[in-house]
């Protein structure tokens, strides 16, 4: 599917979250409109024991115009039918952050080493996203595998975010604060 249209976007089969548990390092993400995490993004997914997926995540922000820190993120996940699309319910730890529910899909993921993360906040009315963001996961710091790359290219095409992504940091930002 590349028609670009939201509804035919082909997600993770038989996606596992229980081995998507664990730290996943953003390397790359597609922005949406009033962007919040700029870098030094990390997430951390778990399953609790009634088999709900939450996650806490961390990245540097500037609020307020020109206040720079580390936000603390969480995010509840609401399951559909389709077991790689939730819908996720995230907040701050501090009430001037960000809040939001959003969609959160899995377009693909090997568990081990990379996962491609979806989003579209608005569709509009041709079907297509009119805003949305993606994130580019990986279990490594350093990056992606080059064995890894062509796949996450693939996909960035398939969800039409090719050429919209940018390389997300990591400079330990988040580690001091
Ligand atoms: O950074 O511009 C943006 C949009 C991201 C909003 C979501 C942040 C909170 C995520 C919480 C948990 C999971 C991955």
């Amino acid at each position: 599917a590349q028609d670009c249209q939201v509804s035919n976007i082909q997600v993770m089969q038989n996606f596992d979250r229980s081995r998507y548990t664990g730290r996943w390092y953003a390397v790359a993400k597609k922005d949406p409109v009033g962007l919040f995490l700029l870098d030094n993004v990390v997430a951390q997914f778990s399953v609790d024991e009634s088999g709900k997926m939450t996650a806490i995540a961390q990245g540097r922000v500037i609020i307020l115009n020109n206040w720079e820190m580390c936000a603390n993120m969480f995010g509840t996940f609401e399951d559909t039918p389709d077991p790689a699309k939730f819908k996720m319910r995230y907040w701050g730890a501090a009430a001037y952050l960000q809040s939001g529910n959003d969609d959160h899909w899995v377009i693909d993921t090997d568990y081990d080493n990379y996962a491609i993360h979806y989003s579209c906040r608005e569709v509009d009315l041709d079907g297509t996203c009119l805003d949305g963001y993606s994130f580019i996961f990986s279990r490594h710091p350093t990056g992606l595998r080059p064995e890894d790359q062509k796949i996450v290219t693939d996909k960035k095409k398939e969800i039409c975010f090719l050429g919209k992504y940018r390389r997300v940091s990591h400079t330990g930002f988040c580690e001091s604060s």
